[in-house]
């Protein structure tokens, strides 16, 4: 078992290479080799993203209709490699373990041993997970759930989910009588579904793929493309050849934003001839965006006052509410305000002003950077502001580009996870089954787990995911959790949310997206949307890694079945036996929306949504485009600060999808070997009188009086602008307050987290 941190053989060293190219080559091959079978895998993964094969497991990125031979990336062929491993946890496994020994092992340790292949029961006398009858697990999830108050039981899904089983799970959920609906988006993107909706009337992104060929311009906030899009450098490679310009705004510099070499063009390989991809790299401070963006907007304001015609009169007057307001702030706030809460200069700000008033069609693309902020809410919106000065929304070019996460994350929430009752088509779930659905507010994951610290939150559902690791004030939420009387995993992989458990616990595993799904009529097909908005159908390949395994559908249905009474109206086996039933039942709750679905789901490219804003109609409550002014250039406002508190940035390593932990090292960023490190500025290391190399323990300075503290990180000079630092999700999730999170959306703030940095305790014992 190797440990968290295997600092013997730790190494951070820059690194020269471009993202892609052959250190791409080279890992791939590695991911392959250790899952024992690399020529049946790479075979396999020929299918990934293909019309008449598996969408990806990793990132929710755009499917083309003309893909590459092999249309995936390094990451997206790592995750679907460590998910078709023929190395399996099963219940010779859990009988050699007991759950309180695998409590100490990594994140890392507990997937690698493999899929798991049969139900599992927490046995309190052994400390043990036991097997267990399918059907006597249902029948006791049944009774327990029969016996709960539905508001004190939370179903939380991860993204990943099918929309097929994501429809069902919510129907389930709604059926028994709670909307408690979190999923991991809660954690994510929620900024964005709560700020798009706000500020032009869709809850998604806007931009398509054939966007990105008429475009000539990008702006690029917060999103490491090469880690955790990587198939998105095919369009921005491509546009950079075109002359496109990408104007980026990032802490650090990530290496996808800085070069690439495409690993599917041979000349480009044997040359290693990168494409620079930003064209300006702005080093903004953790949470500066907003003021940033005012910036540029202040040069525009001021350039349109000059010469005219800079800003789009016509549009603004046509189509947007709140110019006058945004106006006024732009203008109220100082160069030198804006300059130090940015962290960059007034030139820089003008300089991407003066692209920015150049290009005919502008898409701004975002992720965390923006979102996980106690302004994410309006980061957001100040993106669209951006947008809006020039008409760059509802125009071929042009458009907002949030990049969701999990590869279903999006479609998931189109089909009802929710824990907002108002975006849940209930009266149509009434009229078509014929129930009462329940009307009030449920729990979005920050509400959870305040409930299951109270105590009042006695059941967790999981249809996959880690919640326990995911989210922030981890140690808390870990003492509290046992507190519940029922948790069931639904899972591929072992993970800490099964060690951590309640009174009675189970695990349930389930088929991966790259598996054939065989039912009753024959093998099925799911479907996913993307983070533009199309649906694609998608079909496992790979033979199932056990036979005692179920899909999530089949899982879905039996623990519904065995709860709620029967109702004629909702054929649980009709639909696990053919799921283009599902797929109609989706139809008729959303006809627009899905018309046509099962004829239309494997046209190459997939079907898209209709989105009202692309058209221009704004589906606001002022009936247009709204700018908005957010309440202050602070985004982090409400925690202490003076010299000695840096911002912590968490982020993810390129060899890691979210809490799955491949390995221990992350290329792009030179670090090998640990993932036990907080990179800070050097100045920084100077001024607190410490050494680059040298151990530190982290403090969360909060004044909740409860103590946060992680012990035991190699503090490392790095690029990294001063009074931030970095380190990695999910070690330092201990070290964020579960209040520190978004106003208006409760995404946790995991990008200006408030620490104390000093000498290890342990090291300053032993000097
Ligand atoms: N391989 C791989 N792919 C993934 C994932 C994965 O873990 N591994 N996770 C998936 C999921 S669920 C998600 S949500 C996405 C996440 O993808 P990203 O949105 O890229 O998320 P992070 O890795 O958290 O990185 C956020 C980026 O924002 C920058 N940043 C931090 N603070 C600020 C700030 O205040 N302002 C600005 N402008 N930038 C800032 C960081 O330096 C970093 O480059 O990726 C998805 N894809
Ligand atoms: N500090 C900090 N915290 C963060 C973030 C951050 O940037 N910083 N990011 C946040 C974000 S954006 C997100 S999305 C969350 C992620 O939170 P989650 O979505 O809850 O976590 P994952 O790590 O993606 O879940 C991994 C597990 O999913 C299960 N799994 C994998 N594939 C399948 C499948 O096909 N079906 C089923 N049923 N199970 C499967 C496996 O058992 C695996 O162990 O974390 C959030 N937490
Ligand atoms: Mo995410």
């Amino acid at each position: 078992m190797s440990s968290q941190t295997n600092d013997g053989n730790a190494r951070i060293r820059d690194y020269g290479g471009p993202a892609g190219g052959w250190g791409s080559v080279e890992s791939l091959a590695e991911i392959l080799m250790r899952e024992g079978s690399p020529l049946a895998v790479a075979a396999d993964l020929i299918h990934q993203n293909k019309a008449d094969g598996f969408m990806c497991v990793s990132c929710a990125w755009a499917k083309p209709a003309h893909p590459h031979p092999f249309e995936y990336c390094e990451n997206g062929a790592k995750a679907s490699a460590w998910e078709m491993t023929h190395k399996k946890t099963g219940p010779d496994f859990f009988a050699a373990h007991a759950v309180s020994e695998l409590e100490s092992w990594p994140d890392h340790d507990l997937e690698e041993h493999g899929r798991l292949t049969h139900p599992m029961r927490w046995d309190a006398a052994s400390d043990k997970y036991v097997e267990v009858d399918w059907e006597a697990a249902f029948a006791e999830i049944g009774r327990e759930l029969k016996a709960l108050d539905p508001n004190s039981v939370v179903f939380y899904t991860s993204g990943r989910a099918s929309l097929e089983a994501s429809y069902m799970y919510q129907l389930f959920a709604r059926m028994y009588g709670t909307n408690n609906l979190p999923d991991s988006s809660n954690m994510c993107h929620e900024s964005t579904s709560v700020a798009l909706p706000d500020s032009i009337g869709v809850p998604v992104g806007t931009v398509r793929l054939d966007d990105f060929d008429k475009t000539d311009c990008i702006f690029f906030f917060g999103q490491n493309v090469g880690t955790n899009s990587p198939r998105m450098l095919h369009q921005l490679q491509d546009a950079r050849m075109r002359g496109v310009e990408i104007i980026t705004f990032n802490p650090l510099r990530e290496r996808g934003l800085e070069r690439f070499v495409n690993p599917q063009a041979p000349l480009e390989m044997l040359t290693n001839r990168p494409t620079q991809i930003s064209t300006q790299y702005h080093q903004v401070k953790a949470g500066g965006d907003t003021a940033a963006i005012f910036g540029i907007a202040k040069a525009l304001i001021a350039a349109d006052d000059r010469v005219g015609n800079i800003l789009d009169h016509a549009f603004i007057a046509e189509h947007t509410h709140g110019f006058q307001e945004f106006r006024e702030a732009a203008r109220r706030y100082e160069w030198a305000q804006l300059e130090a809460r940015s962290g960059l200069s007034r030139a820089e700000m003008e300089e991407a002003a003066e692209v920015y008033a150049r290009s005919k069609a502008v898409i701004g693309i975002y992720g965390m950077g923006l979102t996980q902020h106690r302004a994410g809410v309006d980061n957001c919106k100040m993106l669209v502001n951006l947008l809006l000065l020039r008409g760059n929304i509802g125009r071929p070019g042009a458009g907002i580009c949030p990049v969701r996460g999990h590869s279903n994350v999006q479609g998931q929430r189109t089909v009802g996870i929710t824990e907002k009752p108002e975006l849940a088509p209930l009266d149509k779930l009434k009229e078509l089954y014929g129930f009462e659905p329940p009307r009030e507010k449920g729990l979005s994951t920050v509400d959870a787990c305040e409930g299951i610290i109270k105590g009042e939150v006695k059941a967790f559902i999981g249809l996959g995911g880690n919640f326990v690791r995911a989210v922030p004030d981890t140690t808390i939420i870990e003492e509290a959790w046992r507190k519940q009387r029922l948790t069931v995993q639904i899972s591929t992989k072992l993970n800490r949310s099964h060690l951590i458990h309640g009174e009675v616990s189970f695990i349930l595993p389930c088929l991966g997206r790259t598996e054939v799904d065989r039912q009753a009529t024959g093998p099925q097909a799911v479907s996913t949307e993307d983070s533009t908005a199309y649906i694609h159908g998608s079909r496992g390949v790979r033979t199932p890694v056990a036979d005692t395994i179920l899909s999530e559908p089949k899982i879905i249905a039996e623990m519904a079945k065995h709860t709620l009474a029967p109702n004629p109206k909702v054929d649980w086996d009709g639909w696990v036996a053919d799921y283009a039933k599902i797929r109609d039942a989706i139809e008729a709750t959303y006809p627009e929306q899905f018309k046509d679905f099962n004829r239309r789901m494997f046209e190459p490219g997939g079907f898209p949504r209709p989105l009202a804003a692309r058209e221009r109609q704004w589906k606001t409550k002022t009936g247009k485009a709204n700018f908005h002014v957010p309440a202050g250039l602070d985004e982090d406002p409400d925690m202490v600060s003076n010299d000695d508190v840096f911002l912590l940035i968490t982020v993810r390593s390129n060899d890691q999808f979210n809490t799955t932990v491949y390995g221990y090292d992350d290329r792009f960023r030179g670090i090998q070997g640990t993932r036990r490190v907080l990179m800070m500025n050097a100045a920084d290391i100077a001024l607190l009188s410490l050494k680059d190399g040298e151990m530190v323990d982290l403090a969360t300075v909060a004044d909740d009086g409860v103590e946060r503290r992680l012990n035991g990180f190699r503090l490392t000079a790095y690029d990294v602008p001063r009074g931030c630092c970095w380190a990695y999700y999910p070690e330092c999730n201990p070290l964020i307050p579960l209040w520190h999170h978004a106003i208006g959306s409760k995404v946790p703030a995991a990008k200006s987290v408030p620490i104390k940095v000093c000498r290890s305790a342990a090291t300053a014992a032993a000097a």
